[in-house]
């Protein structure tokens, strides 16, 4: 019997693939569009549709597929989409190089930005529990970051993250993981929290916006080492991989498919080109996050404002 496995990310990619086809109109440059994802946070969101109105601005027909990073892979691998404008180490750098090895994206190049994703408390949570952001202060003040049920500390995961379970019983912590399906949902628990100054453990990542308007630290947990994840006898604990932190001062690139890049070497070219640093990406999410415009308008006000940096992306052979 054949049996297929459909995911909802599965499904979506379908749905849009037969709206893609009947929508695209073939224009003087290329026939397919190019197809640009788009993820669960503001900056990739808006990075997205900067990129995307250079190549209309250029005759290059644009459409965007929303898609979890996880998702993403078996979209850019089987030509279903194009661009990932922001692939993170910190989440995303095992099935980059799988990815990569097997030649089935194109790497674009990093951005000068360099980034953290890791466990991360408001900084008011230190006048209870001191030895914070030492990650062994966290079985100390589990309580703190517990719920009225019971003494286990909560810690609050985005949908992108790597195996923070397996960390959890790695590094045999009394806290119990709730998965958020996206950064708006963390952001709303941070918000909730702050504001009554309650004690509260989530995931976040740097360049971001929420660094600019609450105060807070990753927590430092045992160094990231490659080894952590493959070797069970690294680290601290001799059985169970995973008992260490992400990777502190981590790359952000973007990649292609490798269908854009054989058919659109101009696009591919701009996107090498794309570059920012860390105070610009936290500039470009608070436009949305802070500022509260829409993704597109956040795109179109950058683009106004940047038009000298981003005019230099723009590779000759493509004018
Ligand atoms: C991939 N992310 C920036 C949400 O950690």
């Amino acid at each position: 019997m054949l049996r297929i496995n459909l995911t909802p990310w599965m499904l979506a990619l379908f749905v849009y693939s037969l709206s893609a086809q009947s929508s695209t109109s073939p224009t003087k440059k290329e026939h397919l569009p190019i197809r640009i994802i788009t993820n669960n946070w503001a900056s990739q969101k808006v990075i997205s549709h900067i990129v995307g109105n250079i190549y209309q601005q250029l005759g290059f027909n644009v459409s965007y597929v929303e898609l979890p990073t996880e998702g993403q892979w078996y979209a850019l691998k089987y030509n279903k989409a194009d661009i990932q404008v922001e692939v993170w180490e910190g989440s995303m750098a095992d099935k980059y190089y799988q990815l990569k090895k097997e030649n089935s994206i194109i790497d674009a190049g990093r951005y000068n930005a360099t980034t953290r994703e890791e466990w991360w408390f408001p900084s008011y949570v230190k006048e209870q529990c001191p030895n914070l952001p030492n990650w062994t202060a966290l079985n100390e003040c589990a309580a703190l970051f517990s719920d009225e049920n019971s003494n286990r500390g909560i810690y609050y995961a985005g949908p992108w993250e790597k195996p923070d379970r397996a960390r959890i019983r790695a590094l045999k912590l009394n806290f119990k993981l709730i998965s958020l399906n996206s950064a708006d949902e963390l952001w709303d628990k941070l918000t909730e929290a702050y504001a009554l100054k309650k004690p509260i453990l989530l995931f976040n990542w740097t360049p971001n916006w929420v660094n600019t308007k609450y105060q807070g630290e990753f927590i430092e947990f045992p160094d990231y080492d490659a080894e952590c994840e493959t070797v069970p006898e690294w680290g601290i604990n001799k059985t169970f991989l995973y008992d260490c932190g992400n990777p502190k001062s981590a790359w952000l690139k973007k990649v292609t498919s490798r269908s854009l890049a054989a058919r659109n070497p101009c696009a591919l070219n701009i996107l090498k080109n794309v570059n920012l640093n860390n105070a610009q990406f936290e500039e470009i999410a608070a436009l949305v996050m802070i500022k509260g415009l829409t993704i597109e308008n956040a795109a179109k006000r950058w683009l106004s404002e940047n038009q000298s940096l981003w005019s230099n992306w723009i590779s000759k052979e493509c004018r």
